[in-house]
This record gives structure tokens, sequence and C-alpha cells, in this order.
């Protein structure tokens, strides 16, 4: 099985990092392709950078899409272009936010959200109310980690964050925590061993879903909302991305 994990920002060791959560979740067998677009944002911090980033996103869904993946994962906890993924792609298209939200509804009654900057905050909470997940999430929170001091050695990031989850545990009545940032992927297993809760990541809960719908047989209905671009005289530099549908 072939996975195709697009890390919407263009931050390569952004990419690095996701890639090895997801091979290290990936079953054996499955091949992960992790990639980022060449052009867009460095990071997705709130609305502006998630709209920069779908054209590049789609253009590394196309391109997968057209080799023959078994299934697409958005590495971005926004799930930026996720609709229009699922519209433009064949196999199956999975975000890590929706994902990771789902999973931990699963291990718990309530869950909160850590994030990096509060400004991504209203996206993530219009995202859980769109998945039919808001009435299970507790509150999403903001670390105040912008997403690439994740990237930088010895940064206080984990430590601004460990911080969040101890107050989502003991003010929110969370029993459980999303980590809100691909970049924190890393974070995961040592925070949920620190606090002794579930501490659900969003890549490899992806990965491991989408993986699932393949082996399911499971691909995105075409005939409502996700149905193929009407036939129209698209213009510039994404022209290319409508013929694959
Ligand atoms: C992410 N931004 O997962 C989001 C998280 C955020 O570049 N990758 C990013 O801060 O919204």
């Amino acid at each position: 099985m072939r996975i195709n994990v697009v890390n919407p920002n263009t931050t390569a060791s952004m990419t690095a990092k996701i890639a090895a959560a997801a091979e290290a979740a990936a079953t054996p067998g499955t091949e992960i392709r992790a990639v980022q677009p060449t052009e867009g944002p460095p990071s997705i911090e709130g609305y502006f950078d998630e709209a920069l980033s779908v054209p590049g996103l789609l253009s590394e869904i196309v391109a997968a899409d057209r080799g023959g993946v078994d299934g697409h994962v958005i590495a971005c906890f926004d799930d930026t272009g996720l609709d229009a993924a699922r519209v433009i792609a064949r196999a199956p298209v999975v975000g890590i936010g929706e994902a990771a939200a789902h999973l931990a509804a699963l291990v718990a009654g309530r869950f909160s959200v850590v994030t990096t900057l509060s400004r991504s905050i209203p996206a993530l909470e219009h995202n859980l109310v769109r998945y039919g997940l808001a009435s299970r999430c507790a509150r999403v929170r903001a670390s105040e980690v912008p997403v690439l001091e994740l990237e930088e050695p010895g940064s206080a990031g984990r430590v601004r964050i460990a911080a969040e989850i101890a107050l989502a545990l003991r003010e929110d009545g969370a029993e459980a925590i999303v980590l809100g940032c691909a970049g924190m992927s890393h974070f995961a297993e040592e925070l949920s061993a620190e606090f002794g809760v579930p501490v659900v990541e969003g890549v490899a809960a992806a990965v491991r879903l989408v993986e699932s719908l393949a082996a399911l047989g499971l691909r995105t209905s075409k005939i409502g909302a996700y149905a193929p671009p009407r036939a129209k005289a698209y213009s510039g530099p994404f022209a290319g991305l409508v013929t694959h549908a």
C-alpha cells in the first residue's frame, strides 16, 4: 500500500518529522511518500496562510493520485484544502485534525486540543463543528508556541505545551489531549506518559485511518459535494489540476 502524506507548508524539516511519525505508525508493507509544496507559506498560522497553502497542496495531491497511491493524508492540523482535495482525488483523503478528533472521541468522553497560536483557534473550533465533534471537545487551547519554533532545537515549546495540557486536565474536564499541530508529533508518547492520559497525534491517526479506508476499499463518494469539477475554462498556473478529476 502507498500513502501520500502532504505537509502543506514549505518547511522541509517539518516534513521530515511528519514522515518519521507516519512511518512509525504505518503498518508493515505500507510505503509512505512524504512531501511538501515548493510554493506557499513556511508555516500555516491562521486563515491567510491556510488559503495560500491550498494550491500547492492540491498540486501534490494530484501528482500522487496520478501515480496511483492508495490514500492521501493532509498533514496540517487545520486540515487545509481537505474538501477540495476530496473533490480532485480518486483515493481517499484524511486530514490529521479530523482523524485525531475522531480517535480522541473513541477513548475519552471529552478531550481538549492544544495547538500553537491563539489565532489558529477559531478555524479549529469551526472544523470540530463541521466534523460533528464540537460537543466532545472541552476546549481548543493555544500554547502560544509559533509553528516554526517547534523546529528549533532546544526551544521551550515542549514546556509550554505541557503547561497547557496540565491546565486542560485541571480546568477543562478533559480526559484526553489532542496535539493541535503536525510539528508536535514527536512529543505525543512522552506527554502521554507524563500525564497518564491518551495524547492523540494526528499524523499517526490519519495514516492508520486512511490505511483502513484503503484496505476496506472505501473511496470518497463522487455523487454529491465531492463530485469532480464541472467542465469549464480554468486559467492560470493551476488550471492543469482539473484535468485529473
Ligand atoms: C500545522 N500549521 O499542523 C498547523 C498547526 C497550526 O504549519 N502545520 C502548520 O498552528 O495551525
